[in-house]
């Protein structure tokens, strides 16, 4: 039976409220086994519930009587974020049941909580060869003046085999803007050592030339023989192609990062240098397992590394460790505010976000004074023992 008119009001109020509740809802840092680096907050910030009703009911009786969610979305993870005028802005990658993933901007004034969707979804311009998808977008403001989001650009691989229906090659998407809202697509980076995944603007120039963290990749999935982060230099962004690319921080056997790793958001700057955030990929029997790490490297030279942590920085906990692709997490942006406070932003098992907060100081101390990896167990043996001597009477 068709609902009546009264009935939908009575629905339509109802999503209405709870989708008010979820929002305004206040999330709480985990104060039980803070481990002196960053707190994380209880709840995710984002989640697929947080897209406005709007853009995913058609809110009229006459056309939806029985209120039916007519888009739906699966996902929100994986986003870019930027503090522009006090305000805390993320640029949310977000996944419909069509699987298709595009950008859109969640704002909040505190950073934590009360994160409200833009009134629509970015229109991101396409190039003369336009994605299939697009996603893991990092914000960078430049020292040029123009906020860059930086993107992977997924289309399916035309030298696949007929009837191979799920090969597919990523490069790394550009494009422009001033406000977010209005954007110009710059043709896609061009690598001379394979696909493209993870590619990361960094802020300033170096040289003269705009700098870039890349991750060439043999295949669409599997690095194969290429990977690590690697540097690029390029000339002209708007025709962003690398003569060289090296690689500065590498994948090592029997590490968080034996498979692959990459450059979360663009690094932020101390004056004891460059940090940065990156994610390591290790395979084990239930699939691959994605933690994030740390490593500086020299203000005035961003492709020497200066310090480097050993093992991971965070990994997935709790219910974090589970989603559509479980035990992941990931990160593609962090802010720092004018207090020096940092907040990261991650997302969990390719399912929901979370934010994670600290200090500039705390994250320069994590990367400076914790062990660096020296890939064998009886090394590790020797370091904690080092620790236990140190500690000795204490
Ligand atoms: O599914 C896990 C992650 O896989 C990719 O990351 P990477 O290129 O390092 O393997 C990305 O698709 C990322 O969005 C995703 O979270």
């Amino acid at each position: 039976m068709i609902p009546s008119k009264k009935q939908f009001d009575k629905r339509l109020a109802k999503l209405r409220k709870e989708h008010k509740k979820l929002i305004t809802k206040k999330n709480k840092p985990v104060k039980k086994d803070f481990n002196g680096i960053y707190v994380r907050y209880k709840r995710p910030i984002i989640t697929a519930n947080h897209v406005p009703l709007n853009w995913r009911y058609d809110l009229d009786y006459d056309t939806n009587p029985f209120l039916m969610q007519r888009i739906g979305v699966n996902a929100t993870f994986n986003s870019g974020a930027i503090y522009l005028d006090g305000r805390y802005l993320l640029m949310v990658r977000t996944e419909g049941w069509d699987r298709k993933s595009f950008f859109a901007v969640a704002e909040s004034l505190n950073g934590i909580d009360n994160w409200q969707f833009w009134d629509r979804p970015v229109t991101l311009p396409e190039t003369n060869e336009p994605d299939d998808n697009v996603y893991d977008m990092r914000l960078v403001k430049h020292q040029d003046g123009w906020i860059y989001g930086i993107f992977c650009s997924e289309r399916k691989d035309k030298s696949a085999p007929k009837g191979d229906t799920s090969q597919a090659t990523a490069s790394g998407g550009i494009a422009r803007t001033r406000d977010l809202v209005k954007w110009e697509r710059l043709p896609d980076f061009i690598s001379h050592h394979g696909q493209q995944r993870n590619l990361v603007l960094h802020p300033e120039f170096v040289q003269g030339k705009y700098a870039f963290y890349t991750r060439p990749q043999d295949g669409f999935i599997e690095v194969g023989g290429g990977g690590g982060i690697g540097w690029a230099l390029v000339t002209d962004i708007t025709s962003a192609e690398a003569p060289e690319e090296k690689i500065i921080d590498e994948k090592i056997y029997h590490t968080i990062k034996e498979l692959k790793n990459g450059q979360g958001p663009a690094p932020i700057k101390t004056t004891e240098g460059w940090l940065h955030l990156a994610h390591g990929v290790r395979g084990c029997a239930a699939g691959l397992r994605y933690v994030l790490f740390m490593f500086m490297t020299d203000l005035k030279d961003p492709s020497k590394l200066i310090a480097r942590p050993g093992g991971y920085f965070l990994a997935s906990e709790g219910d974090e460790r589970i989603g559509d692709v479980s035990n992941v997490v990931f990160t593609n942006g962090w802010i720092r505010n004018e207090n020096d406070e940092v907040f990261i932003y991650y997302g969990s098992s390719d399912t929901r976000m979370h934010v994670a907060t600290t200090t500039v100081e705390r994250l320069i101390d994590y990367c400076k004074d914790t062990p660096e990896d020296k890939f064998r167990t009886a090394e590790s043996v020797k370091t904690i023992n080092k620790l236990i001597d140190k500690n000795k009477g204490l």
